[in-house]
């Protein structure tokens, strides 16, 4: 009911202000008397993937918190994890404004934000700050304006910043809203840069004394052809796990709605079977050997359980929060 109202009210103002207001005022109102607006106490569902010991399976997605203000408020809510980032060596701003778009009647979202964020050392300092006892898991991306031969590198340099916060690394190649990323998923390209993240978390292993999992967030635009080739890379590179997925480019599903002429990635509803589908082909390939973390759509306790038969081990969500509010993530872990 509450975030009923509050949503009536954030739905009428421009998608990136009500973003940039909820994150706001969230981070102020953690740790205050205030807070009881969206704490909720949910029943213990553990689950242990990836040697990490998780209190419920049902995460916040990428994208949400990207500078990490507001872990505090996501794990009062109830997250059995939050995912920060895509964070990039430098601050940059982003793309142009406007660049977030609700597709109220598919409840979908475009969105070609292009990794705005503070730059990794500012989420540091906010990962440092945050008193959340569930699991951070920090997702790494490249600049806009760092060559994509020299992606790589990017990537090295995150990791060497957030290996020692970090519950779990995602590395994400499959934004499509920086241009090049998602090339970085196939073939060589592909092989050499997970060899080069191997290498770097043996080393910063060996370092702090402490294994941190490395997961790979793909894109849903991918065919069959090449899901099994990335599947057959993440074996051969013992990948501790995979985000199935981002966002997608497809716009059949939201045909004549409003917005669906907007460039940048669709998520919510609209993208939910394409990425279960994503999911199930993974899981034929992989085989139960590399566990799957499933996103993409999840609007209901049925989505969340379809993504679980296919072969998800965790969910996370994005779309679905921000048009149902933190009651969806209490059903999800009370019913899954
Ligand atoms: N995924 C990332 O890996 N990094 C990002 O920075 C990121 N930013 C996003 C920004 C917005 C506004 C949205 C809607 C999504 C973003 N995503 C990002 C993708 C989500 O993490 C998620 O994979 C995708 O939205 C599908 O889940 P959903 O249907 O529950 O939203």
């Amino acid at each position: 009911m509450m975030y009923r109202l509050a949503r009536s009210a954030f739905f009428k103002l421009d998608a990136e202000k009500a973003h940039d207001l909820t994150i706001k005022n969230l981070s102020r109102f953690t740790g205050t008397p205030l807070d009881f607006l969206y704490r909720q106490n949910l029943p213990p569902r553990p689950v242990q993937i990836m040697g990490i010991h998780f209190k419920n399976p049902i995460g916040l997605a990428a994208g949400l918190d990207k500078n990490a203000e507001c872990i505090d408020a996501f794990g009062a809510m109830g997250f059995g994890f939050v995912e920060v980032g895509t964070v990039t060596p430098r601050p940059q701003s982003g793309n142009d404004k406007p660049r977030l778009f609700r597709v109220e009647p598919g409840e979908g979202i475009i969105n070609r934000m292009g990794f705005n964020n503070l730059g990794v050392d500012a989420l540091v300092e906010n990962v440092k700050k945050a008193t959340y006892e569930g699991i951070i898991g920090i997702n790494i991306g490249k600049n806009k304006d760092t060559p994509l031969e020299n992606g790589k590198d990017d990537y090295l340099i995150c990791m060497d910043k957030v290996y020692e916060y970090a519950g779990y690394i995602t590395v994400n190649i499959s934004s499509p809203n920086t241009p090049g990323l998602r090339s970085l998923q196939y073939g060589e390209a592909l092989d050499d840069l997970l060899s080069s993240l191997k290498a770097k978390q043996k080393d910063l292993a060996e370092k702090y004394g402490r294994y941190v999992p490395l997961t790979l967030k793909i894109a849903p635009d991918l065919d069959h052809s090449e899901l099994v080739q990335i599947a057959d890379s993440l074996l051969r590179h013992n990948i501790d796990g995979v985000i199935g997925t981002n966002t997608t480019l497809d716009r059949t599903l939201v045909d004549g709605m409003p917005y669906a002429h907007e460039q940048g990635g669709l998520s919510g509803r609209p993208l939910q079977n394409r990425s279960t589908e994503v999911i199930r082909l993974l899981r034929d390939e992989l085989k139960g050997e590399i566990p799957i973390i499933g996103v993409g759509g999840i609007d209901s306790v049925v989505a969340a359980k379809e993504k679980m038969q296919s072969g998800a081990d965790l969910l996370q969500v994005y779309s679905g929060f921000i048009y149902h509010g933190p009651k969806l993530i209490k059903q999800l872990v009370r019913n899954i």
